[in-house]
C-alpha cells in the first residue's frame, strides 16, 4: 500500500474532509480527502484504487462504530469526507472505469419520519462502493415495489425506529418475495431483531451499519 492510499484511507476514517476543515483538531491545518484524492487523481492513481482508499476508511470507521469506539457524530463526518471523494469519482463511475458492487435502495417505512440511522446505513453502504438508491423517510409499499422493479437484481434495505410502523415492514417483505422473489430484503433499526426478520420472511438483520455491508458483501462473494 502506498502512502497515498494510506493517507486517503486515514482522513476518511477520521472524518478529515479537507484542509480547511477544523475537524478533526489534531488534523487541523493538513490537507483532506478532497485534496488528497485530487492529487492522486491528478498523479494517475487509477480511480477503483482511490474509491479502494475510502472504502478502507469507511471499513476502519464502521467497525469503530459497532464496537463504541466511536460514535454517530464521527461517523457521519467521514461519510461527508467520502462524499467529497465521491463527487470526483463520479465521471469516472458514469464512464465504467469503476464499476459498483451493486445496487442498494433503502428507505424508512410508511408513517415512520425517523432517518439518522437509515442514513448512516445508506452513506456506509455507499463508502463500501455500492451504488444506493435513498428514497427517504415514510416510503408507502408502492415506492418500494417501484424501487425495486427500476434497478433489477437490487438488494432492498427497511428501516424503522418504531414499534408501530416496523410491522409494515412484514407486508412489503411478503409482496416483494411474491413479485421479485429473488430479490434480497435486509431490515434495520431500533425495535429490529433477527428473530423478527425471520418471521416476516426477511433475509438478513443487521444492527448497525457495518453489518449491512457485511451482508452486502457476503451477497457478492
Ligand atoms: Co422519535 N422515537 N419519535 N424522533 N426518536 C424514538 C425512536 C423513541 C425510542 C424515543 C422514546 O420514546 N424513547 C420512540 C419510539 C418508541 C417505540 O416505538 N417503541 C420515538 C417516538 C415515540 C417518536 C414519536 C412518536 C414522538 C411523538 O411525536 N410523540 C415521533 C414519531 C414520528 C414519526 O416517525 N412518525 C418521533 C419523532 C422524532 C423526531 C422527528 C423528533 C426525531 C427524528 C429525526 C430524524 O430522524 N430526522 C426523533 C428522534 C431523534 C428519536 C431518538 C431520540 C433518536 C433516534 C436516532 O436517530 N438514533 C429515538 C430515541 C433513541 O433512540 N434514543 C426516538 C440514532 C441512530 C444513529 O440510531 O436510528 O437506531 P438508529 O439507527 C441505528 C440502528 O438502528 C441501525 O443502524 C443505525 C446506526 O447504528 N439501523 C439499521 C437503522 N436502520 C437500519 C437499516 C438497516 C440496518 C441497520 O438495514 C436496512
Amino acid at each position: 500500500m502506498n502512502s497515498n492510499f494510506e493517507q486517503i484511507a486515514t482522513c476518511i476514517e477520521r472524518g478529515k474532509v479537507n484542509k480547511n476543515a477544523p475537524y478533526p483538531p489534531d488534523m487541523k491545518g493538513q490537507d483532506g480527502a478532497d485534496e488528497l484524492a485530487r492529487a492522486a487523481l491528478a498523479a494517475a492513481m487509477p480511480a477503483a484504487e482511490v474509491l479502494e482508499a475510502c472504502m478502507t476508511g469507511m471499513r476502519c470507521a464502521g467497525l469503530k462504530f459497532s464496537q463504541n469506539k466511536v460514535f454517530t457524530p464521527d461517523l457521519l463526518m467521514a461519510a461527508k469526507a467520502m462524499k467529497t471523494v465521491m463527487a470526483q469519482l463520479k465521471p469516472y463511475f458514469q464512464s465504467g472505469a469503476v464499476k459498483p458492487k451493486g445496487t442498494f435502495v433503502i428507505g424508512t417505512v410508511s408513517g415512520d419520519l425517523h432517518d439518522i440511522g437509515k442514513n448512516l446505513v445508506a452513506m456506509t453502504v455507499e463508502g463500501a462502493g455500492w451504488e444506493v438508491v435513498d428514497l427517504g423517510i415514510d416510503i408507502p409499499i408502492d415506492k418500494f415495489i417501484a424501487a425495486v422493479k427500476d434497478h433489477p437484481g437490487c438488494v432492498l434495505g427497511l428501516s424503522a425506529l418504531l414499534t408501530t410502523t416496523m410491522t409494515g415492514m412484514e407486508k412489503i417483505a411478503k409482496v416483494i418475495k411474491t413479485m421479485y422473489p429473488s430479490t434480497r430484503i435486509i431490515v434495520g433499526g431500533a425495535p429490529l431483531s433477527k428473530e423478527y426478520a425471520d418471521k416476516i420472511g426477511a433475509d438478513a438483520y443487521s444492527p448497525d451499519p457495518q453489518g449491512a455491508v457485511e451482508y452486502l458483501n457476503s451477497l457478492k462473494g
